[in-house]
This record gives structure tokens, C-alpha cells and sequence, in this order.
């Protein structure tokens, strides 16, 4: 209990904690703008935008404990290694009357007939844990003990129980995990569908061994339920990095039993080695793989591209350039990507739970629904497109989140929620009349690196400074949330949808 007596953060002094947090904020700053002057810029899961408007940042309700020192996005200098400006920039202070495009939103197959979006709900988000460092992610362990796991950068699993922090980590892997730039840490967990027979669970970070390679690994828990067992690591999975960013980082089984990892395109910026279409290799893909019976893994076989010579069959899906979240519907298996763009448009894909993989997920031909490489007349054919999209006038990188299953607020089924790192906005997106609706749920100023889960299907909202928040709501059978522009995309004429709340602010 040493760590007790140093850091004492079970019920800290305010001064304390206010002063732990200004520290990590400091830190977190300096990463910032560290990372602005580098060609490999950096945040949790992408890069400030190259032309980046924050018309918000100043206006936001904010009512996080740290919301005024969060860091303040301001317009970054363009990337020596940022694509070439678009012919329609997205610019700071447009006098048009359109506010910023966005959530675009469409049916598979054709253009949609946009209409406000009524969301029967409105939603809050209610502190339920202080972290003493960088949170990056939640999840349960689904062994019917309601406790709660987080995920924090340096390399810690942390144990929630009844609502507190247990004081000593469940697992301490810092001394393995290179955290030292913005995109680098313990990213996630993902608990065997068996863990309550098993005790198996896997982590995804980035290594300090290979600098910073990207490690899959299996431990398992000791005989304390509260406490895993250090030495039972299990490497399952090693993939070469060759720079700091676009780590990918998730993992999350299957319906299917398999696990789903999502890999970056390797980093820096338009994936300059063509990662993300390069079947011979493992970045910037969806991979699929079953680890259970092996020390390591094997291969489905009823993934995409087994048999195929010159091609990983680990991989499930491609085209993807940092799916730093993804998600499955636990009801009806679906699964969720969000794509955190380049320097224009941040993505959901949504894979129906009938897929049998192989998806072209349009990275980097593509960012969005948009042309990338080449900038104009690219081949959008055999590539699938995003549900929504949003440009960079409202956040600069997407975190995405999960379909709501629980059953405390009954008006949020079905509803997927995503956010921005950057500006804070959660929106959410449903299914309606046979398409999709997004609009703004709400605006805070965390730096939310995810969404996660309980194991009744409740809701958390992961703030980068420290903060796990609990999606709290309110049914409002009128509740509409106004798309404000309505714009085609030029030839790739489709709906664009910004949502800002009606009768909000
Ligand atoms: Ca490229
Ligand atoms: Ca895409």
C-alpha cells in the first residue's frame, strides 16, 4: 500500500487532486504543442487539422472539474507532411450563412431525404471515478462481478468497484509500455468471453521493446479476482511500427468468439508507405483471429482472404487508417468503426453482423466519402462508404463510442454514440425509417479518448484528464435535434447533416 500512502487518491485532498490534475494537464499541453511543431503531430487517435476552425471553443457550457484548463485548440501550421489543400478548404471565419458540414448521412446505397432528427432523449454526464492518471479506455470483464476495468496510458489496469477506485492496480505493465508520445500507452482491454472460467483477458500497447511495435498479449488473472497474475503474459501478436502515430489500439470479441483488432496505417501522414490497401500487411486493417486453445493465435477459416497467396488471412477488413474505437452492437452484432481522418473528415463505418469481411474501407484513396489519393477522380468503386461524416470546423479526431443496450434509460436503445478528442462534441446516430440520423447530443470540453461499457450495458465517457463520466439521460418525446445544412458533395452528391441542438445553444 505504499502507492496508498504516495498518491492517496482514494478520497484526495482537493488541493491534491487539483494540483495532480493541473500537472497532468501541463503535461498533456506540452504534448500538444510539442506535437504541433513536428511533422508527425500527434493526439490520442490523429492529428490537429491542417486548417482547423474552433468556433465553439470558447462557448462551451463545460462542466468537467478540469474544463477550463483543457487544453484550447488553436489553428495548427500546416504539416510538412499534411496532403495538398483541398479546392473547397474548410476555413476559419467563413462568412457563409451554411455552418459546418456535417454529420453526413446516408443509406447503403443511395442519398438520403434529410429531416430533423428526433431523438426522444436528452443526456448529461455525471463524474463517476477520478483517475490518478491518463485514463484511455473502459470495460467489464462480463464475469457478473459489476466491476468496472480502466485502461490508463503509462500501462495500468485499474479495478472500480461499487463505484471507488481500488488502490491497487488489477495489472501493472508500465515497465513493458512505451507511453512517451501522444499515441503511445496501453490502449485497451478486452476480457475472454470465457473469463469467469478462464480468467483470460488480452491488452493491446505500444512496446518499448521494438520501439514502440505494437504487442497483443494474454494474461490471466491470480487466485485474487482483483489482482491478474504479471507473469502469465502470453505475447499473442507483434506488429513492426514504423512511426510513433496511427497505432490503432482496440480490441473487442467478436459475437463469433474470434478477436477483432484494429491496427493504424503505421503513421505519419496520407499513409506514405500505403499501408491501409496493402493486403501483404497487418496495418491499417481489421483483423480477425481466435485465440483460444493457443499460446498464440490461429486463423479463422472463413476470414475474407485465407488462401490467398500474398495476403495476411488475419485480415477481416482494409482501407482503414486509424480505428482507434470500434465496437460491436451486443444486441444485434453490428459492428462500428470510426476512422479518425487526415486533415478533413472524421468517419463511422457500420458493418451489418451478416458480413463475412473483406470490405475496402476507402483509406487512403478515400478519406470519408471523399477522394483522397488522388485528390480528384479517385476509384471509389468496391469501397464502402461512411455512414456519417464530419469535417474538421468540428473537431479534428473521432473516438468512437457504443450502441446503447442498457436498460436505465430505456429512450436511448439502439442509439450509437461517437465524440471528438479534440472538441468534445458527443453526437449520437440511430437508425430511422430504413436510414441513419446523427446530430449533436451534446458539447463539453473533455478530451474524450473513448466510450466504454458496463456489463448491464450502461454508458462512460473517458476523459483523457483524468475523468470517467456516466452517460446519464432524460426521455423528451419532442426532444428534435436540428441538421442545419443540407449540401451535396459535388459529384459524390450526398446528404450532409450538421447538428446542433434545437432550441440549445
Ligand atoms: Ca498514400
Ligand atoms: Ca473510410
Amino acid at each position: 500500500m505504499t502507492f496508498h500512502k504516495h498518491h492517496g487518491f482514494r478520497q484526495p485532498p482537493w488541493g491534491v487532486m487539483v494540483g495532480s490534475i493541473l500537472a497532468l494537464l501541463m503535461i498533456l499541453a506540452l504534448g500538444c504543442q510539442a506535437a504541433r511543431g513536428t511533422p508527425t503531430p500527434s493526439a490520442p487517435a490523429g492529428e490537429p487539422a491542417e486548417v482547423t476552425a474552433q468556433p465553439t471553443a470558447t462557448a462551451r457550457p463545460g462542466t468537467s472539474p478540469v474544463a477550463e484548463a483543457a487544453p484550447t485548440p488553436t489553428p495548427a501550421p500546416p504539416s510538412p507532411t499534411a496532403p495538398p489543400p483541398s479546392a473547397t478548404p474548410t476555413l476559419p471565419g467563413d462568412p457563409s450563412p451554411t455552418p459546418a458540414v456535417l454529420p453526413a448521412v446516408r443509406s447503403p446505397e443511395e442519398v438520403i431525404t434529410p429531416g430533423p432528427p428526433r431523438f426522444p432523449f436528452t443526456i448529461t454526464l455525471e463524474l463517476f471515478v477520478s483517475m490518478p492518471e491518463p485514463p484511455t479506455y473502459v470495460t467489464h470483464a462480463g464475469d457478473g462481478s459489476g466491476r468496472l476495468f480502466v485502461v490508463t496510458k503509462p500501462g495500468r489496469i485499474w479495478v472500480v468497484e461499487n463505484g471507488t477506485l481500488r488502490l491497487q492496480p488489477f495489472l501493472d505493465i508500465s515497465n513493458l509500455v512505451k507511453s512517451d508520445a501522444y499515441e503511445q500507452g496501453l490502449f485497451s482491454v478486452a476480457f475472454a468471453p470465457d473469463y469467469a472460467q478462464s480468467g483470460e483477458f488480452y491488452v493491446n500497447y505500444t512496446a518499448r521493446a521494438g520501439d514502440g511495435d505494437t504487442v497483443v498479449a494474454r494474461y490471466r488473472v491470480s487466485t485474487d479476482p482483483n489482482v491478474a497474475d504479471p507473469t502469465s503474459a502470453e505475447t499473442v501478436l507483434v506488429i513492426d511500427q514504423p512511426a510513433a502515430n496511427h497505432n490503432g489500439g482496440q480490441l473487442q470479441f467478436g459475437p463469433d468468439g474470434y478477436l477483432y483488432i484494429g491496427t493504424g496505417d503505421g503513421g505519419r501522414a496520407g499513409d506514405p508507405w500505403d499501408n491501409a490497401e496493402n493486403l501483404g500487411v497487418l496495418l491499417g486493417k481489421m483483423l480477425r483471429i481466435d485465440v483460444k486453445g493457443t499460446p498464440t493465435y490461429t486463423v479463422p477459416a472463413d476470414n475474407p482472404f485465407v488462401g490467398q497467396a500474398g495476403v495476411r488471412p488475419e485480415i477481416w477488413a482494409y482501407g482503414l487508417r486509424n480505428p482507434w474505437r470500434f465496437s460491436f452492437d451486443r444486441q444485434t452484432g453490428d459492428l462500428y468503426i470510426a476512422d479518425v481522418g487526415q486533415g478533413k473528415w472524421e468517419e463511422v463505418h457500420v458493418q451489418p453482423a451478416s458480413s463475412r469481411g473483406g470490405e475496402h474501407y476507402g483509406w487512403d484513396t478515400m478519406e470519408g466519402a471523399h477522394c483522397f489519393e488522388p485528390e480528384t477522380g479517385c476509384d471509389m468503386s468496391g469501397k464502402e462508404l461512411p455512414v456519417v461524416e464530419y469535417d474538421h470546423s468540428l473537431g479534428c479526431s473521432i473516438t468512437g463510442g457504443y450502441v446503447y443496450r442498457g436498460s436505465q434509460y430505456p429512450q436511448l436503445a439502439g442509439t450509437y454514440f461517437f465524440a471528438d478528442f479534440c472538441s468534445g462534441r458527443i453526437w449520437g446516430l440511430r437508425p430511422e425509417n430504413g436510414t441513419w440520423r446523427a446530430a449533436e447530443l451534446l458539447s463539453t470540453s473533455y478530451n474524450i479518448a473513448s466510450f466504454g461499457e458496463d456489463e448491464a450495458g450502461e454508458l462512460y465517457v473517458v476523459d483523457l484528464n483524468g475523468a470517467i463520466l456516466r452517460i446519464t439521460s432524460a426521455p423528451a418525446a419532442d426532444q428534435v435535434y436540428l441538421p442545419l445544412v443540407v449540401q451535396a458533395q459535388g459529384a459524390d452528391s450526398r446528404v450532409a447533416v450538421s447538428g446542433r441542438r434545437a432550441g440549445g445553444g
